[in-house]
């Protein structure tokens, strides 16, 4: 890997990041250099494992004298490419899986401070550990990192009740381009101090600094919960019941995910352990979840109650509560294992969508009806964050068919949704995956000209000579 002119570099870089802060073997480096779809893989001059948030800096300040480019890497199981080198050889990727403590915990002041590396599941454990909830919670928790996170500013199961990452931030340690460190770990709840340069940083994928730690906003923690795997008559009934259940229950509504049928028969077939809560077969499903810090709020009888009225309305077809918490976890389990049926189920074309909550109805019959036309060698998979109005429309390759052909096709089929949600539904492209290095195209085909200006101006304010992450967001 390391050619002669690059050696000073890396003497100086091997200096900085001490004892095991850096790797050249390419055997060492390669599960860095490929993202987890395994839609790129990429090379690097090196891995640069930094264990303190100034070594993170030190890094940045000598790339920018040099103009190297650094590619910021978190768990690396992002959706669009985003922590992957570009194919050159002439960038540094810096992985923060090194900085991970959490450094302080205020249950007092419902806030913790930890650094961009620490896993997402330990800082929820870390939480738990002092009586509070950190509310962030997606499938990929065990290995995703809070830095990532905030890069992404991701969703997940609980933003219905409580936002996505951003709403989760009172501050952020953010080393810039040219080596400086932004201190602005407040645990303060209201700061009108002039621009919110924090949020800057939320959602840029690495090309606006690298954050380096957080002060993270923590909730009561959650001492009881009421579960169900329901089958609804359509998704339109999905939508009603969940404003009937935020109703029937004062907001308390965790989480509220739609299901396909064809979602619970790849995870039945592919992932152990896994199976269909209810007796007979249904199209659509429902895995909702009402959650309270008081142990008496009564959330199973408000739950039973509500879902029985919904099936006098006819809205339901069937519904299982969870009776104890291994089904409640084996409900989660499904849902959270469709990512990885699909995969092994075949070749898969995704789109992370998001339409207003009262159209995703209307979205799904109209897509829908698209796809079941215009694409016989795929299966639709639409399934996810029904009360954020974010769906995964995905479509799988359907058994027999050619994968390459069914993949070729994707450009085209991604243009006919995305043009759909966008402009015919007011949506998104992109609710909560980002937009990386895939959806580069699609951000410049959609974002209004004045926004993109304004994100290029905000990029060569911070990053004027364009070393981080180039090639993903803007180009
Ligand atoms: P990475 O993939 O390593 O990086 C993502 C981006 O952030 C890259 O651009 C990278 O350069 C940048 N970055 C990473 N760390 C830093 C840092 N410290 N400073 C600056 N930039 C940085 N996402 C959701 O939103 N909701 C879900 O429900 C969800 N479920 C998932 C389920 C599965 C099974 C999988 C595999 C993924 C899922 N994801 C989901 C996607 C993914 O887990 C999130 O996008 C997550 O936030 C990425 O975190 P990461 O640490 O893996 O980041
Ligand atoms: C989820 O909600 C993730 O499970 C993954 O965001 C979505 O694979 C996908 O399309
Ligand atoms: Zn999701």
């Amino acid at each position: 890997m390391r050619a002669a002119p690059q050696s000073a570099f890396l003497e100086r870089l091997e200096h900085l990041l001490g004892a095991g802060g850096l790797l050249t073997a390419e055997s060492d480096a390669a599960p860095f250099l490929v993202d987890q779809r395994e839609l790129y893989r990429g090379k690097a001059i090196a891995v640069a494992l930094p264990d303190t948030a100034q070594r993170v800096a030190d890094v940045l300040e000598l790339c920018n004298e040099r103009g190297i480019a650094v590619v910021p890497q978190g768990g690396n199981t992002g959706y669009c490419g985003g922590a992957t080198p570009d194919e050159s050889g002439a960038q540094l990727l810096v992985s923060l899986k090194r900085l991970n403590r959490i450094r302080t915990v205020d249950a007092l002041n419902y806030s913790l401070v930890a650094e961009a590396g620490c896993v997402l599941a330990d800082v929820q454990r870390a939480a738990d550990e002092a009586d509070r909830f950190f509310p962030l919670s997606l499938g990929s928790e065990g290995t995703c990192q809070i830095g990532g996170n905030l890069s992404t500013n991701a969703g997940g199961l609980h933003v219905l009740r409580y936002g996505m990452m951003r709403d989760l931030v009172l501050g952020l340690e953010v080393a810039l381009a040219d080596g400086r460190l932004l201190s602005a770990l407040t645990a303060l709840r209201k700061d009108n101090t002039g621009y919110d340069i924090k949020s800057l940083f939320l959602g840029a994928e690495g090309t606006l600094g690298i954050i380096t730690a957080a002060s993270l906003k923590l909730y009561p923690r959650m001492s009881t919960a009421a579960t169900a795997f329901a089958a609804v008559r359509d998704p339109r009934a999905a939508v009603q019941l969940l404003a009937r259940l935020r109703e029937a229950s004062g907001d308390r509504v965790s989480s509220f995910e739609l299901i396909p049928r064809l979602a619970v028969e790849l995870t039945t077939r592919h992932i152990p352990g896994v199976r269909d809560p209810l007796d007979a077969p249904h199209a659509w499903y429902v895995l909702c979840e009402l959650a309270s810090a008081r142990p008496a709020d009564g959330l199973d009888a408000v739950l039973t109650e509500s879902l029985q009225q919904a099936l006098g309305a006819g809205l339901l077809t069937d519904a299982a509560l969870a009776r104890n918490e291994g089904e409640r976890a084996g409900f989660w389990r499904l849902r959270e294992t469709i990512p990885e049926a699909q995969r092994r189920d075949g070749a898969s074309l995704k789109h992370d969508v998001a339409v207003p909550v009262a159209a995703i109805a209307q979205f799904i019959e109209r897509a829908g009806a698209w796809v079941r036309a215009n694409v016989p060698d795929g299966r639709l998979i639409a399934y996810g964050h029904v009360g954020d109005g974010n769906l995964h429309f995905n479509l799988n390759q359907a058994p027999g068919a050619d994968r390459a052909a069914f993949m070729a096709r994707g450009e085209a089929i991604k243009r006919v949704i995305h043009d759909m949600v966008v402009r015919e539904f007011d949506g998104s492209f992109s609710a909560e995956h980002g937009i990386g290095r895939l959806k580069v195209g699609e951000l410049e085909r959609y974002a209004p000209p004045v926004e993109l200006d304004l994100m290029r101006a905000v990029k060569h304010a911070l990053d004027p000579n364009g070393i981080l992450n180039p090639g993903k967001v803007l180009r």
